[in-house]
């Protein structure tokens, strides 16, 4: 009898203790600085503080940092974390390391692949629907060129390209193929490659395609996200191409996008697709702590839609998306 209530009473105290376990959850971003980063961790906060939850942001601009990271949050004994790696590539080492120390990984933004290049289907993923996503920024486009009665013969189209990152490829080539898909002249597409997925890179990739090609009167843009767009933006105004003669539409819509389509003179970017970092941010969270706690288990695959924004309809795109 005594010898009963003995193990009855420490199972209450091992279940106890596990209910006590406060969860700690990281999340695990490639590029701080940008703004889309700064909001998925500012989402991701609020959900941490409604569910009562530790969140350890941590910036993991390349493989190394990114494994310390992870090692890092095992010790501090957090139960999982969200990511999006520098490099998709690193899709089995990252797999690995949740492993190793026990915890629970979801990718955003970036699907994470494996050695063969393939998707790692056991890491549930949040990401863009990039292709679609791509698809509304050559629409928005193709519209404004109308708009401007531009003969598309006389038009220079810049894909600033990151093309080993997938989820980048999809969205340009969304966007390339509405290009198309409206007429315009696949000749005139230049591609731009980046080096880095921010805006001085693009600068750079653009400043060349744009010296290369001297010979169109008009231009328009498009790339990854607004970083992109904003480079290439920036280094058609270095040569003259102002807001008349450049048409730029963006990915993501953060605060970079916002204080361009807030300046008190257009510029050479047109718009941007706005993206749920409150989805990303926020729900990401909240499925990893469902995950922790028993209560349910994430999507394998979930792909957020956009909304193009531009000067004209700024505060309503916003509203609508809730951000
Ligand atoms: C990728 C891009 C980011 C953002 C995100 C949704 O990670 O690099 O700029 O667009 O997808």
């Amino acid at each position: 009898m005594k010898r009963t209530l003995l193990a009855a009473a420490s199972l209450l105290l091992m279940t106890a203790a596990y209910a006590a376990e406060p969860v700690k959850i990281g999340f695990l971003v490639k590029q701080a600085e940008e703004p889309w980063f700064q909001d998925e961790w500012r989402y991701a906060e609020q959900a941490a503080k409604e569910k009562g939850f530790a969140l350890v942001k941590i910036g993991v601009p390349n493989g190394e940092k990114m494994i310390a990271a992870i090692d890092n949050l095992a010790a501090q004994k957090a139960q999982g974390f969200v990511i999006c790696a520098p490099d998709v590539k690193l899709g089995t080492a990252v797999e690995r390391a949740a492993k190793r120390n026990n915890m629970k990984v979801i990718s955003v933004d970036d699907r994470l692949v494996d050695g063969g290049g393939k998707p790692i289907a056991s890491i549930p993923h949040m990401g863009i629907s990039g292709y679609a996503i791509g698809k509304q920024v050559g629409e928005g486009i193709a519209a404004e060129i109308k708009a401007r009665k531009w003969n598309m013969a006389e038009v220079g189209a810049i894909r600033v390209a990151y093309d080993q990152l997938p989820t980048a490829k999809e969205r340009t080539m969304g966007a390339v193929d509405a290009l198309k898909a409206a007429g315009f002249p696949v000749a005139n597409i230049v591609d731009a490659p980046q080096a880095k997925t921010d805006t001085e890179s693009a600068f750079n990739a653009a400043n060349i395609a744009l010296t290369k090609n001297a010979r169109f009167k008009h231009w328009v843009a498009v790339g990854l996200n607004d970083e992109a767009v904003l480079g290439a933006v920036r280094a058609a105004e270095g040569r003259g191409i102002k807001a008349d003669n450049m048409v730029g539409v963006g990915i993501g819509g953060a605060k970079a996008a916002q204080n361009e389509l807030s300046k008190p003179a257009a510029t050479g970017f047109f718009g941007s697709v706005m993206i749920s970092a409150r989805e990303h941010g926020y729900q990401t969270s909240v499925n990893m702590y469902d995950w922790i706690t028993g209560k349910a288990v994430p999507p394998g695959e979930v792909l957020t839609k956009g909304m193009l924004m531009t000067r004209a309809n700024q505060a309503d795109v916003r509203k609508q998306m809730g951000q």
